[in-house]
């Protein structure tokens, strides 16, 4: 077995030795599940129904396998983002077409789902930038179709992101942290998924080496810190979160401070809505992840989110500030 690592950054020596998807470790951290990936980088998904389909519609991007030229429309991608809105999205794809020099600076992006209105989907040259909404099952509606989109296309070794905001713990506000992990509303580090009547646990780790990677190119002259640590993808936005100010909430500050003790003291740095499904899928899928989200408080503080809406959008540019200097020294490597 020989490693299938295609390196971003090569002159790592705190970095971990291989991404979490080398085919050398990947029985040591997936015991029992082959290896999802074809030798050239390719995704092998290991569904067999999906060879008996004469036509896989992905219903929610209106794409399909019959109509499109999957391979033609989407074969050169390499990063894939995700986050929560429309407008964002777009303006990460704006953002990435100037990053990376790409030509029709200035032309209107076409929303590449407009068919199925749910979410919205941009190509900028090899990174496509796409709307999640709110929450795992909004999120994972998407993502599965995206992965199925990347196999189809016949995308070698696409890398995940996602770009997020949060709730800090024990952090400035307009930090940014880099996901190791995610914690569900349980404290554990899985997503819990009913299938046929019974849960399902999925680790919900995400590729470390990407971590340490996309956080080593931090730089003190940022203006925020940028930290890693665990997620907690909540649920919920209130009580999920252990919030005071929802319409229903029936325990103490004393009972909320507690809860987000013992999280900081598992290493979780902030709280969202998608990050355990989000890890657990991609790992799944083998594919490289990264969740890369700004805080908007310090939940350790209080709830409610202050900042005027200009600083909000101002801190919202910056997870895609860390993941747009990733990718460009990605293609600045290759
Ligand atoms: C962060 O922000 C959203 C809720 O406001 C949610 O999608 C998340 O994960
Ligand atoms: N998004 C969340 O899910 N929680 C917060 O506190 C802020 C943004």
């Amino acid at each position: 077995m020989r490693c299938d690592c295609d390196y971003v950054l090569t002159n790592g020596e705190l970095l971990a030795e291989h991404y979490d998807n080398c085919r050398l470790v990947w029985d040591e951290l997936h015991p029992g599940k082959p290896c999802p990936k074809n030798a050239d980088g390719t995704i092998k998904l290991l569904n067999k129904h999906l060879d008996n389909l004469d036509v896989d519609i992905l219903y929610h991007l209106g794409l399909d396998t019959r109509t499109y030229d999957l391979p033609a429309m989407f074969g050169d991608v390499k990063f894939v983002c995700m986050g929560g809105t429309k407008v964002r999205m777009r303006e990460f794809a704006e953002y990435m077409r100037e990053v990376l020099d790409l030509p029709n600076k200035g032309e209107k992006l076409v929303n590449l789902t407009k068919h199925s209105q749910r979410y919205a989907m941009y190509k900028v040259g090899p990174v496509l930038s796409i709307s999640h909404g709110i929450g795992i099952p909004s999120m994972t509606t998407v993502l599965q179709e995206v992965i199925k989109l990347m196999y189809y296309a016949k995308v070698k070794d696409p890398i995940f992101f996602r770009v997020g905001t949060s709730g800090g713990l024990g952090i400035p506000a307009g930090s940014v942290v880099v996901s190791t992990f995610g914690v569900n509303g349980n404290l554990e580090k899985t997503y819990d998924v009913p299938v046929l009547g019974k849960t399902r646990k999925l680790p919900a780790f995400l590729d470390q080496r990407v971590c340490q990677e996309v956080q080593s190119l931090s730089s003190d002259d940022d203006g925020f810190g940028t930290f890693m640590g665990g997620t907690m993808g909540a649920d919920d936005f209130y009580r999920g979160q252990a919030r005071l100010d929802g319409p229903f909430c029936d325990y103490t500050e004393a009972d909320k401070m507690t809860f987000l003790k013992t999280l900081t003291n598992m290493g979780v740095r902030n709280i969202e809505m998608e990050a355990t499904a989000f890890s657990a899928f991609t790992r799944e899928a083998g594919i490289r992840a990264s969740i890369v989200c700004v805080t908007f408080l310090n939940r350790l503080q209080g709830d409610q989110v202050t900042p005027s809406k200009t600083t909000l959008t101002e801190w919202q540019r910056r997870p895609m500030l860390v993941v747009g200097r990733y990718i460009a020294q990605y293609f600045k490597e290759k």
